[in-house]
């Protein structure tokens, strides 16, 4: 069978990370090659405030970030609450090749990160990002909060030629969190879901209601049964509206994608939108929503 290749990711940044991943894949890079670099390029982007160490810091005013790599035949790796790493993707790919594990964290992920090698940057908030925490505490309390605005965490699922499928996320996760949360991203089967038999899926939002419902492997094993990936996605929505605790206030959106092409999207709220590149062009794409 020949398979077409497809690069999805989340949000307007999901454009020039899908931009990436192609020019991998055409010259000859593996999918997993492609989702990585793809979300690199967010990792890198100074604009992007909830995805790499220009991200908005949590309550105390320290940035740390989560992130997870999957391929389709089950391999993977993941990082999470890790500090002055760079490309934390990376990290979570050293993870998933050079160690006998799935998931390092915090202090430890960062002496592996040390160990394999990869430069340690200083602990700085970026320019925006400082503004907008001290402005926070102006009036912060000192709760975390959840805002629907906030989310814009990376998430780029793709499928290759040969039909091998893989997967990526990447985030600064939710902007004043306490010290110490972990999202949904480094969470495999919550954030990010692959599986060469059917297809792959990912998320983003606010992550304590995507890891209650394990969304995208919830999405996988529908589409497993014969949902395409827009149904799934719609069933996985659904799914999280009825277990809520937040529904006035919560934003999840979920991207998914199956091996014969076909993909899908949909959020609790509209503003939810993706990327999408394959053979026939780019393009950003809105996606459907439960609430209007
Ligand atoms: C999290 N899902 O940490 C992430 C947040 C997100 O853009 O999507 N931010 O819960």
């Amino acid at each position: 069978i020949a398979y077409k290749p497809h690069i999805l990711s989340t949000w307007n940044h999901g454009m020039p990370a899908n931009d990436k991943a192609w020019e991998v894949l055409e010259t000859g890079g593996s999918i997993l090659d492609a989702v990585e670099q793809g979300v690199m390029v967010t990792e890198n982007d100074l604009s992007n405030l909830s995805v790499g160490l220009q991200g908005l810091p949590d309550r105390e005013g320290i940035v740390t970030l989560d992130a997870s790599i999957m391929k389709g035949d089950g391999s993977c790796g993941a990082v999470a609450f890790v500090r002055q790493v760079k490309h934390p993707i990376s990290l979570a790919r050293k993870v998933m090749e050079n160690t006998p594990h799935v998931l390092l964290a915090g202090e430890g992920a960062r002496q592996f990160a040390i160990a394999e090698g990869m430069p340690l940057e200083e602990e700085v908030l970026s320019p925006n990002a400082e503004k907008a925490y001290e402005r926070w505490k102006e009036n912060a309390k000192y709760q975390p909060i959840i805002n629907i605005e906030n989310h814009d965490t990376i998430g780029m699922i793709g499928l290759d030629e040969t039909g091998s499928l893989a997967g990526s996320c990447t985030t600064s996760g939710l902007a004043y969190k306490m010290h110490g949360r972990v999202g949904d991203s480094p969470i495999i089967g919550a954030g990010l879901f692959v599986d060469d038999q059917v297809g792959a899926a990912t998320a983003t939002g606010l992550g304590e209601e995507v890891i209650r419902i394990c969304g995208a492997f919830l999405i996988v094993e529908l589409m497993r049964q014969g949902r395409t990936p827009q149904e799934a996605c719609e069933e996985a929505v659904r799914r999280a509206v009825a277990k809520s605790k937040n529904l006035d206030s919560t934003q999840i959106g979920f991207l998914a994608l199956n091996k014969e092409g076909s993909f899908g999207g949909y959020a609790i709220r509209p503003g939810f939108n993706f990327a999408q590149h394959h053979a026939n062009g780019r393009s950003l794409i809105d996606a459907g929503s439960w609430f209007n």
